[in-house]
């Protein structure tokens, strides 16, 4: 089964609650990054939390290991149960995301791959690769790897085994979810969902594929 995640990048509040209760019933999950919270606060946590659906934090989180403690906890005591963190600032500082994670029974996603094209500027010639490894030895529970590139996705499928892959870049990205849903624990997709004339038949429509 490949989960469906909905990235609620929609800084209306009224607007993003009514989505996230119009698609609830077929998604697993709700990504919450910087234009939601910084428009609604992180009390946006509390508006949601009636659906009974996990929250991601995608704050792509890349300091030192003291900052990145601190936001952590933050995410975590907001009520959030996921973190998504880089893995470019080393081992230390991703572990501060694991730890605090962990402390409070979570989990940590560390960024593999982007799934922009520039993305490729960086993240390719091993770097993906080693990013992956720093997963693995800081006991991350996951990665995110690019929908829009399945064979590098597959690549990083063979780095770090059993652990989950979430995939955005579905959709407006150019990614087709038939092409990586065989390869990703979940997908992330925006606003493919919530651009959509009716974002709950989306929904049901990705989730529908998702899960054949
Ligand atoms: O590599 C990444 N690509 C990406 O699109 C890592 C991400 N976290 N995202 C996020 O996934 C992006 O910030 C957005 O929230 C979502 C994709 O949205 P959309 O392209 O489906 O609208």
């Amino acid at each position: 089964m490949t989960e469906l995640i909905l990235a609620l990048d929609v800084p209306d509040r009224e607007r993003a609650v009514a989505i996230a209760r119009a698609c609830a019933p077929h998604i697993d999950a709700i990504k919450i990054g910087y234009p939601l919270v910084l428009s609604a606060g992180l009390g946006i946590t509390r508006q949601l939390s009636g659906l009974s659906l996990p929250l991601i934090a995608d704050f792509k989180v890349a300091d030192i290991p003291n900052t990145n403690r601190l936001i952590a906890d933050l995410v975590f005591s907001a009520g959030f149960s996921a973190i998504i963190c880089h893995a470019f600032t080393g081992r230390d500082s991703v572990q501060s995301c694991v730890d605090s994670a962990h402390k409070n029974g979570g989990t940590c996603l560390v960024v593999a791959e982007m799934s922009h094209p520039g993305a490729t500027e960086f993240f390719h010639g091993g770097v993906a690769e080693h990013l992956a490894q720093v997963a693995i030895a800081c006991n991350a529970d996951g990665i995110i790897a690019p929908a829009t590139r399945p064979e590098r996705a597959k690549k990083l499928r063979s780095i770090i085994g059993t652990k989950k892959i979430y995939a955005p870049g579905i959709g407006i990205q150019g990614g087709d979810i038939r092409a990586v849903a065989g390869i990703v624990d979940g997908i992330i997709v925006g606003r493919a969902i919530y651009e959509s004339d009716d974002p709950a038949a989306a929904a049901k429509d990705f989730a529908r594929v998702s899960k054949t």
